[in-house]
């Protein structure tokens, strides 16, 4: 019978050390879809280099993440795990969808404007690109959908108008690709600041929780996240951001519903809450850290592994692509 699955498409860019923000919006997720789609999940190198990036740093953060990927539970014989670096079809495709996308639309992502007020000194052509590159490997894969935290919407929502766009102008060429939110932690936001995400490239380190964190470190994060004046464990995002984020956090890591979180905690104080999270935490990421220190060891394994996930994923987007050159008008052999 034919493969019926439906394909997904994901990907995490290899800059600084990743937040327990990117595993529980993004990363955690895709271990629990891997079964019932054809998955496809790159190491976005070439949308890392849009920030300047330490060449020997990017080099090692590349094989970091992908072995972060595998102690995660994505199983590389199930999924393609690959870097996009390894697939030109990506930045050719780009190219051709950037004469589908307007300046205008790119001068209006958030992303664009946040990333260009904090990199004042170098605001290049990538940054304002860089939604139409995402835009190109979501399409290059046909994926029917994209699971992402909350921030990525715009990113998803403009890969849609481009895709739509093209199809119109041409035929139907592309799967026009829907975002996937988890319902719980889409968005984790800062401990010290609970208002805002939490981000890999935080002012103050004590409001992300890293994955590479010590246990003792992440212990001492959570005793000093930022709470409120009253005393209720209560989840309600709007009133009460700091102890609502810590029960999103404990409800992910312990798989319990908020309403079993919110029971467990009835009558506690801030300080069981804090200490509850800060160790849950410690205790689930720490054979997360030891299995990728364990897969970091084996180097051969690794490019094995991607030298598969180059294979597969150059084989599909090829398919995409020719299908484009032909329709735009791109003489072929
Ligand atoms: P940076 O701060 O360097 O821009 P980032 O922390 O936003 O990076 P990305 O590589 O842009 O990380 O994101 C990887 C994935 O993690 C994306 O799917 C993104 O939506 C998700 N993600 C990032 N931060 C959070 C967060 N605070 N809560 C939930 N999901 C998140
Ligand atoms: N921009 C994304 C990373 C990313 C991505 C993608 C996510 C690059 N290409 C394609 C989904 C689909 C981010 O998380 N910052």
């Amino acid at each position: 019978m034919e493969n019926v699955k439906k394909v997904l498409y994901s990907a995490v860019q290899p800059t600084n050390n990743l937040t327990i923000g990117n595993y529980i919006g993004a990363i955690s997720n895709w271990k629990k879809l891997q079964d019932d789609y054809d998955c496809f999940f790159a190491i976005a190198n070439m949308h890392a280099i849009t920030v300047r990036q330490n060449p020997a740093e990017l080099r090692q953060r590349t094989l970091s993440l992908l072995a972060l990927y595998i102690a995660c539970g994505i199983d590389p014989e199930k999924c393609v795990l690959y870097l996009q670096s390894h697939v030109s079809a990506h930045a050719e495709l780009c190219w051709v969808l950037n004469t589908f996308t307007y300046v205008g639309e790119m001068e209006r992502m958030t992303q664009f404007k946040d990333k260009s007020a904090r990199h004042t000194e170098n605001i290049n052509m990538g940054l304002m690109d860089y939604p139409v590159l995402m835009a190109a490997d979501i399409l290059l894969y046909q994926a029917d959908c994209v699971p992402v935290g909350l921030d990525q919407r715009q990113h998803v929502e403009i890969a849609r108008d481009i895709a739509q766009r093209f199809n119109n102008i041409y035929s139907p060429t592309f799967k026009v690709p829907e975002a996937l939110y988890m319902k719980t932690g889409a968005k984790i936001n800062d401990l010290q600041n609970p208002e805002k995400k939490m981000s890999k490239s935080a002012e103050n380190p004590n409001g992300a929780v890293f994955l590479s964190d010590d246990r003792d470190v992440v212990i001492r994060k959570f005793k000093r996240a930022v709470t409120d004046s009253d005393s209720l464990i209560k989840y309600d995002p709007e009133t009460k951001p700091g102890v609502s984020n810590l029960l999103t956090v404990y409800s992910v890591f312990s798989q319990k519903s908020m309403a079993e979180t919110e029971r467990e905690f009835e009558g506690k104080g801030y300080g069981d809450l804090k200490l509850a999270v800060g160790e849950l935490v410690a205790d689930k990421l720490a054979p997360i850290q030891s299995e990728q220190a364990r897969l970091l060891s084996d180097k051969t394994y690794l490019d094995e592994v991607l030298k598969r996930g180059a294979l597969l994923a150059n084989k599909a987007a090829s398919r995409t692509l020719g299908k484009v050159y032909k329709k735009i008008g791109f003489y072929q052999l």
